[in-house]
């Protein structure tokens, strides 16, 4: 598969950002009725059956503030989406979900990224992703979520100017928060983030905390993910 088949240097902004504000608006709802969300440490893994017995469709929130100390350079972090199958790789190139290409291949999207926020500020969620667990086609085994730092090199922006990260998935019929991963770890070089996987494991979906940071931005994991 031809790396160039995705073009992540033509940031070609798609219009979803009033998806993005209505997610929001429903997220900040959800808030407001708070419950009492699960929290995972680094490494861990939980089941979603046994958090939220019939788990449909969730919201998958991330977030994440800057600390910038300089500079009147934007600071855009992206959240991105790899559908992997069996052996780790993204199943298509249109399994790789990103502002360039929002939604899933399915006729009926199971995973949607709706919206990309700019500035990452304010508080609760960035960017949000709208994941349908029943819809994932049978061949997709994993869903990866990342963030990257949008020309970080040519910004020089690295993860250690950004705190507060974190991730989260809203249960959309509940609007439950169910499960929640603040990153704890202080990175500094990193420019890309993987957060956090959902996996199919005996049939059903389970949600483990990563919280790895890379070098080399988008296209490092693109390098890692792509056939
Ligand atoms: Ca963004
Ligand atoms: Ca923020």
């Amino acid at each position: 598969m031809a790396k160039s088949s995705i073009n992540v240097d033509n940031y070609q902004r798609t219009n979803h950002d009033k998806y993005l504000n209505l997610a929001l608006n429903l997220i900040e709802d959800i808030s407001r009725e708070k419950n009492m969300p699960i929290s995972l440490q680094k490494g861990q893994r939980v089941s979603l059956e046994k958090v939220a017995p019939g788990l449909e469709a969730v919201l998958v929130g991330l977030g994440w503030n800057i600390n910038l100390t300089d500079s009147g350079a934007d600071f855009d972090l992206d959240a991105s989406v790899f559908m992997l199958d069996s052996n780790d790789k993204i199943v298509s190139d249109k399994h790789f979900i990103f502002y360039n290409n929002p939604k899933s291949p399915e006729e009926s999207a199971s995973v949607e990224y709706l919206g990309d926020n700019r500035t990452g500020a304010g508080e609760g969620d960035d960017e949000v992703i709208l994941v349908n667990l029943t819809k994932v086609p049978s061949d997709v085994e994993k869903l990866v979520f990342t963030v990257t730092i949008y020309e970080a090199d040519q910004r020089g922006q690295n993860f250690g100017q950004v705190e507060n990260a974190f991730v989260r998935l809203v249960d959309v019929k509940t609007k439950e928060e169910v499960l929640r991963y603040d990153l704890a770890e202080d990175y500094s070089i990193e420019t890309a983030l993987i957060m956090a996987e959902l996996y199919r494991k005996d049939g059903t979906w389970r949600m483990s905390a990563i919280g790895s940071g890379y070098q080399g931005g988008l296209e490092a994991l693109l390098n890692r993910y792509q056939n």
